[in-house]
């Protein structure tokens, strides 16, 4: 079932996140609907938050060299630690809740992720590149942060005004 995806400036995105205790069919049904919404949208990552769950679980599937997505490679991550943080990389990131935007960000080049699986075993991965940078991005949501926050005041300015403009736009589009 693909769930309804919370947008900014919804207040929901602000919230941290808590530990998941209960590693249950209620949710390995949740997982899947994570799983289901993400691929429907296009997404290449995903974090319980943003479809109105407080919980730290997120979603990778970072696409290959052809650019396909391959369930193979899916990633589901509950309680993510990060560490051994080296190097700088920037991006172009774009979020589901942040619908039309892309901005270059500045994050880690390469991490540890520790966390656990959807049967609670726990799982150490070395990361780089994309994959570092959609750790970092997805490790955000569980800590109520956006990407948009970590633009320097200037762009950050710019895109308040720009996407003012887009919601308005999209409540009224006869009005453009
Ligand atoms: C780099 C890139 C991405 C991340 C985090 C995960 N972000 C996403 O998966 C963003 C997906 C996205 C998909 C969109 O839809 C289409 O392209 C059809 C999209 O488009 C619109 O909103 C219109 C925007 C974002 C971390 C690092
Ligand atoms: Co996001």
């Amino acid at each position: 079932m693909k769930l309804p995806v919370v947008v900014y400036p919804d207040k929901k995105l602000k919230l941290i996140s808590k530990p998941v205790e209960s590693f249950n069919a209620d949710l390995h049904t949740f997982l899947d609907n994570m799983y289901e919404t993400m691929m429907q949208s296009n997404g290449i990552g995903l974090a319980a938050i943003q479809v109105a769950k407080a919980e730290r679980i997120m979603l990778l599937c970072i696409p290959d060299e052809e650019g396909e997505q391959n369930k193979d490679d899916l990633l589901e991550i509950i309680n993510p630690k990060i560490s051994n943080e080296q190097g700088t990389i920037v991006y172009q990131e774009g979020c589901l809740s942040v619908p039309s935007f892309y901005e270059d960000i500045e994050r880690y080049e390469s991490l540890t992720l520790d966390f656990q699986d959807r049967h609670g075993k726990k799982i150490s991965i070395q990361a780089e590149g994309l994959l570092s940078v959609a750790i970092q991005h997805e490790i955000d949501h569980l800590d109520g942060k956006l990407f948009i926050e970590r633009l320097p005041y200037g762009r950050r300015k710019k895109f308040e005004k720009e996407y003012k403009k887009l919601l308005k736009q999209k409540k009224n589009p006869a009005s453009d």
